[in-house]
């Protein structure tokens, strides 16, 4: 494992055999240059077609594999994602897609309001050549950037970055030895920038390396200059009471695929944990899962989370694979249908791209989640529609540039391993009660 940076503005992260740098969008499919990391070879890499594969090794051996390409308007794509770990060599899909799939941005003075992916995008023009510290301590990649006369840009940065503390232990190895066993993350992260109006949003993707994925959406550039306001619908940036700059929304969405281990047609369930009483020393707290069969929109509640499971597919210990969703679910807007679900459930269908203003011509007459869950289809091939919402009441600090401020989720692996990825020498029997 090498982890080097090279002089000038773009670092080199490591990274596994293929000393990726600047691969180009129009690369061949990677699939002959893989290296052979298991005993059994891995499965045929999906190839990149238009796209280009990011093939990356973090420091603890983790190696991520995927595609991405830019769209004019849901900006950057990501495709077939895989994992593969020291413990569990064996590249193994996660993903078949992750996009952003809008963001609604109202302004309190109910005087504009704007879609930007649908309005505007994050690709094409939109789309922001990376310079200055944009990448620093990774490495810049180029790719077409989706406009309809698509140019060939610097857009993608690909980094390694220490996620901090990964585990720590203090007990005995398997030979009986004290030990400490303690390590640091990293996460593979994928960022690329787009400039709508006055607003600049980071679209980022952590592919952890216990297999978590954060999907997340900064905003940062400038407070826009023309909305300001009374005072009852603003906070003053200026000096004195004056100059309220309109508190707004930011509501985006996620449109999340999952193809676990390649094997599609995932199940969703939902787990609900209700008080159950009292026991002999403390109360009782009783977890129950419920199946999502058809299409629907889906609300948080206390303790309550959502798993796409594997029919099929299962770990070492014969569990079914499965990815978590978390989320916080952000401020809700509730002013608009579309803005209220946490999460929406559909079944997979290709004109289905964007979560408001849908305007495909496939898709005639499905312009938004709430459409595209309507009919209540049969759940046979689930995508995730995620939702997080953040209400921005502005303050002096955001002038100027404004400090990043995010909104995202996790996709956690539960089962998709029998144990931690991360596990290293000396734990590596304990699995269960043993
Ligand atoms: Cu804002």
């Amino acid at each position: 494992m090498t982890f080097r940076t090279t002089a000038g503005a773009a670092a080199l992260v490591t990274l596994g055999s293929l000393g990726l740098a600047a691969t180009p969008a129009t690369a061949a499919p990677a699939a002959a240059a893989l290296p052979v990391t298991a005993a059994k070879a891995p499965p045929e890499p999906a190839p990149c077609a238009e796209a280009s594969m990011v093939k990356e090794t973090l420091p603890n051996g983790t190696t991520w594999q995927l595609c991405w390409r830019m769209d004019r308007r849901a900006g950057l794509v990501l495709e077939k994602a895989f994992v593969s770990s020291k413990r569990y060599p064996q590249p193994t899909q996660v993903l078949e897609s992750i996009r952003v799939a809008q963001l609604n941005v109202p302004y309190d003075s109910g005087k504009t309001e704007y879609n930007d992916i649908t309005e505007y995008g994050f690709g094409g023009v939109y789309a922001q050549d990376l310079t200055g510290d944009d990448c620093k301590g990774g490495s810049v990649r180029e790719g077409f950037d989706g406009d309809d006369q698509p140019q060939r840009r610097k857009l993608l940065c690909v980094s390694a970055e220490a996620s901090g503390l990964a585990y720590r232990l203090n007990a005995p190895d398997d030979q009986g030895n004290p030990t400490v066993f303690s390590k640091e993350g990293h996460d593979l992260v994928l960022r690329t920038i787009a400039k709508v109006g006055w607003y600049e949003y980071v679209t980022e993707y952590r592919l952890h390396d216990d297999g978590q994925i954060s999907a997340r959406l900064g905003a940062t550039g400038d407070l826009s200059p023309s909305d300001y306001v009374n005072a009852d619908r603003g906070w003053p940036i200026g000096k004195g009471a004056k100059d309220f700059s309109s508190n707004h929304y930011h509501s985006a969405f996620w449109r999340v695929d999952m193809n676990i281990d390649g094997k599609g047609n995932e199940k969703v369930e939902q787990y609900d944990t209700k008080h159950d009483g009292q026991g002999e020393r403390a109360p009782k707290l009783v977890t129950t899962k419920t199946a999502i069969t058809k299409e629907g929109t889906f609300d948080k509640v206390n303790r309550r989370w959502w798993r796409l499971v594997s029919p099929t597919s299962k770990n070492a210990d014969d569990h079914a694979r499965s990815y978590e969703l978390v989320t916080g679910g952000g401020d809700r807007y509730e002013a608009h249908p579309e803005t209220k679900p946490d999460v929406t459930f559909t079944e997979n269908n290709a004109c289905e791209k964007f979560a408001t203003g849908n305007d495909d011509p496939q898709c005639a007459t499905m312009k938004s989640i709430l459409d595209f869950a309507r009919d209540k289809q049969n759940l046979k091939d689930p995508v995730m529609w995620v939702r997080v919402g953040f209400h921005h009441v502005p303050r002096d600090e955001d002038q100027s540039p404004m400090p990043l401020h995010w909104q995202g989720f996790d996709l956690v692996p539960r089962d998709f391993t029998a144990t931690n990825t991360l596990t290293p020498d000396g734990r590596g029997n304990v699995n269960g009660q043993n």
